[in-house]
């Protein structure tokens, strides 16, 4: 009950705040299903997405999602319900993510790569009414995990398969479900659309509410920025559950102006040039580590990928060095994105000179994105130092869902977030990110919350004390050492990842490295030396 009473203060006080913007005529008052009917009307027979050999036209994503809506419907699914997509990238998905747009329901989105400690976390926060996952991805089981957390959470009363199943309801089946009710109450562009997920800082994930009339300004806003029209081919390379290639511009941003989406299932070079040469993809946005890879693949690799005129890197810090790569050796214009899950998007723009494009990373999109650069006392930093981003704006949370408590320490009292970034500001209005203050691992675009992988390590027998630290990284920007003090000197990586696997973690969460030390090294206020500590994971490995 107590739930259910926040709820619906928090839900109110969302509400408010975006129909502030849109009194005001930034936020156009529409829901992501009227945008599609939109979409739709301009662009009724051309191709919104293609998934293998399967197309969808905008008129068959309408009506597909429409179809996948009423089913949800008979099981009982309708406006407020939350529930657990956790699928690869897929027609599917996006056919899922209208239809629960169409019912006020709202998608958490999980990625493929999340194990059971995650997904218990999330079903513990949001309650979801339904689970949907693929049978098989890439080697893993998820009907296993589904039917496992399903058994833990009685709150999730439909387990709902994308692909074969002998004892759960299949995606196929609501695809052929009957016509829905066309008077099926509609949600309100203030509602909360989607829960995206944060990287976070905790032991916890943090869900982040996204309404529909925000989400639409983020992804329409986007594609005006990137110059996007009906001709445009958007290749989904990153999983679709991130904010990026979502929304920045996206999978959304595309279906906006009437191009076309191409699914990749993975982000690897081969799949994605394959894709590019055959669709003649025009656009896709890539995370540092990858964009280098695809850097050393086209020096060999003969496929054709002149179609691409614009790669989006975001996520975490381009190197200048990479960044004048990228037009020399792919052919295509570079875009940096400084972007976040909780809003704010910052882009280079395409008449950008090459120093803005290679050296910043970008200005806010929209002119109603209020952004402080503060010192470690609070007071503003001088014009062009470096502090610590905060934001607020028209596409920017006002509060993780349901985290009352963390809320008061990631939102200041003007409603303002802060965001952990170190930045600072040229003379012309870019960003350039310097570093973080927050205590997280930002490897190849993931984020990893250090007390969260501390806080399970030290439970571990072998382990007296633990710390976790960022090692700068050749291929993945940034590796994760896990320091142990540790009485028994056989303890070794290999260990510490079975043990974390068998908790829950997923992959990239585990340490890539992992090292003794009888005691913390400290400065000369007594603080554990971090400094001197990535020294040695440099030094030992
Ligand atoms: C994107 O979103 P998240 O929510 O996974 O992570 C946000 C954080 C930022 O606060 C920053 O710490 C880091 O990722 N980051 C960057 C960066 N872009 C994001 N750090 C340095 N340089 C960049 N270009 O990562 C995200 C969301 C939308 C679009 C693009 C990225």
């Amino acid at each position: 009950m107590v739930k259910e009473k926040n709820e619906s203060g928090f839900i109110a006080a969302l509400a408010d705040a975006k129909q502030s913007y849109i009194d005001d005529g930034v936020l156009p008052p529409l829901t992501l299903w009227q945008w599609l009917e939109i979409w739709d009307r301009n662009y009724h027979q051309h191709t919104a997405l293609v998934d293998g050999d399967e197309y969808l036209s905008y008129q068959g994503l309408k009506e597909s999602a429409e179809y996948v809506a009423a089913g949800l419907q008979q099981q009982g699914i309708g406006a407020g319900d939350t529930v657990l997509v956790q699928l690869p990238n897929s027609n599917h998905f996006v056919v899922l993510c209208f239809a629960l747009f169409r019912l006020g329901a709202k998608p958490i989105m999980a990625m493929p790569a999340h194990r059971e400690k995650d997904i218990n976390a999330l079903c513990q926060q949001a309650q979801p009414v339904a689970y949907v996952v693929p049978d098989h991805f890439l080697g893993f089981n998820y009907q296993v995990l589904a039917d496992h957390i399903s058994q833990q959470h009685p709150c999730i009363r439909t387990v709902i398969i994308d692909g074969k199943s002998a004892n759960h309801l299949t995606f196929e089946q609501f695809l052929h479900s009957a016509p829905l009710d066309p008077d099926t109450p509609q949600p309100s562009p203030t509602n909360i659309a989607l829960l995206l997920l944060s990287g976070g800082t905790t032991g916890t994930p943090k869900l982040i509410p996204r309404t529909h009339a925000d989400y639409a300004f983020n992804a329409i806003e986007s594609a005006k920025v990137c110059r996007m029209s009906p001709q445009s081919v958007y290749l989904a390379a990153l999983p679709i559950s991130h904010n990026f290639p979502l929304a920045c511009p996206g999978i959304l941003g595309t279906l906006s102006v009437g191009g076309k989406v191409v699914m990749a299932k993975t982000a690897g070079d081969d799949e994605a040039f394959s894709l590019i040469e055959q669709e003649k993809v025009t656009i896709t946005a890539l995370v540092p580590p990858l964009a280098k890879l695809w850097l050393e693949t086209k020096e060999w690799d003969e496929t054709d990928i002149s179609s691409l005129q614009l790669l989006q890197i975001g996520g975490s810090r381009l190197e200048e060095k990479v960044a004048r790569q990228i037009t020399p050796i792919l052919g295509c214009q570079l875009q940096q994105v400084f972007g976040m899950a909780e809003g704010l998007l910052c882009y280079t723009r395409l008449d950008d000179d090459i120093e803005t494009v290679a050296t910043t990373q970008g200005k806010p999109l929209s002119t109603a994105d209020q952004i402080q650069i503060l010192a470690p006392d609070g007071s503003p930093v001088s014009p062009g130092e470096a502090g610590e981003l905060l934001t607020k704006g028209p596409y920017t949370i006002k509060g993780y869902y349901l985290a009352e408590e963390h809320n008061k320490k990631a939102f200041t009292q003007e409603g303002f977030y802060q965001s952990g970034d170190l930045v600072r500001q040229t003379a012309n209005g870019y960003l350039i990110v310097e570093g973080r203050l927050k205590e997280q691992i930002n490897r190849a675009g993931e984020k990893i919350a250090i007390a969260e992988i501390e806080e399970l390590l030290v439970e571990h027998p072998d382990v007296i004390d633990c710390i976790l630290i960022p090692v700068p990284d050749e291929r993945l920007g940034e590796r994760s050492c896990a320091f142990v003090i540790s009485d028994n000197p056989a303890f070794d990586l290999q260990q510490v990842q079975q043990y974390l696997t068998q908790h829950g973690l997923p992959r990239y969460k585990q340490p890539d490295q992992l090292e003794h030390i009888a005691m913390w090294p400290l400065t000369t206020v007594s603080k554990v030396n971090k400094q001197a500590l990535s020294q040695l994971a440099i030094e030992n490995d």
